[in-house]
């Protein structure tokens, strides 16, 4: 049978596609295990410096499989720390940038992998619903760790209340999202912005997403402590050499070293 996750990489970017697109890419136990194993093999390859995360066909993600509950011998808790925590918490200590580039409707634990990047691309069809309530459950997989971040505690309260679906114009207001790119050309568009992240210092941008990973949960000392140390790791590293020396010479600066 088809992988439930597939694999591309082109200029250093490395793609992986939800692929069961007959069920809206809905997330069942080997597509969430097989997702996590592939961003980590990512982080561990150097000549990839951007993994993108998208869904095939018109969706991009359903959260869990409601097909595949029934039966199964794991709690809720169990199977959330067993499938959907160390993804999220892989997504969020990747060395690299990750983006979630939402082609279409993601929706409960989907809604959460589309949050969870870095850097959020949506094509313009594409929707947000906390559906979660919809099935009397609770929004899980960091959901509620990041909507109120982004709209506030009570418009995110709102949003998991009522289930409401959150459209491209309004991710983009609130948001949710960084770019919007129209459905005919997203991959497209997806792969090149990819690719400008990917010629930006991989090192600078490690440690720069460290230092907002940290500061999310610091206070200001802590946060001013951790950018001095780790600005020195930063500023002890080639690719800031090869920044300071380009400027003076008046050339663009080459990050990218094979
Ligand atoms: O550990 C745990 O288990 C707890 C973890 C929970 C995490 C969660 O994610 S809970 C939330 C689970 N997800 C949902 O409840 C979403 C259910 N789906 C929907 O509400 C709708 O499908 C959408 C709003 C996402 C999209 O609607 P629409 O009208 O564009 O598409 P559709 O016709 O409903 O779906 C297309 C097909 O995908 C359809 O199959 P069919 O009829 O063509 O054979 C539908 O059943 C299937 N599908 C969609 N979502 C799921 C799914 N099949 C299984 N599980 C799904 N989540």
């Amino acid at each position: 049978s088809e992988a439930v996750i597939t694999e591309t990489t082109q200029a250093g970017v490395r793609t992986l596609t939800l692929n069961r697109p007959d069920r809206l890419n809905a997330a069942n136990d080997a597509l969430l295990l097989a997702l996590t194993g592939a961003l980590r093999r990512a982080d561990a390859e150097e000549s990839v410096r951007v993994v993108v995360i998208t869904g095939a066909g018109r969706g991009f993600c359903a959260g869990q499989d409601l097909g595949d509950v029934s039966g199964r011998d794991m709690t809720f808790t169990e199977h959330l720390n067993h499938t959907y925590n160390p993804l999220i918490r892989t997504i969020r200590s990747l060395n690299k940038p990750v983006i979630s580039a939402v082609n279409g409707v993601a929706a409960g634990a989907g809604a959460s992998l589309a949050l969870a990047g870095d850097l959020r691309l949506w094509a313009q069809s594409a929707s947000l619903i906390e559906v979660f309530s919809n099935i009397a459950l609770v929004p899980d997989s960091g959901s509620t760790w990041f909507l109120p971040r982004l709209v506030g505690y009570h418009r995110a309260f709102e949003l998991m209340a009522l289930a409401e679906r959150v459209r491209s114009e309004d991710a983009l207001r609130l948001g949710l999202c960084e770019q919007v790119f129209p459905d005919e050309t997203f991959a497209q568009d997806v792969q090149a912005y990819a690719e400008r992240l990917a010629a930006r210092p991989a090192n600078a941008l490690k440690l720069t997403k460290q230092a907002l990973v940290f500061a999310q949960t610091s206070t200001l000392d802590e946060a001013l402590d951790q950018e001095a140390a780790l600005q020195q790791i930063a500023g002890d590293h080639w690719e800031h050499e090869e920044g300071v020396t380009a400027f003076k010479e008046k050339r663009p600066a080459q990050f990218v070293r094979d």
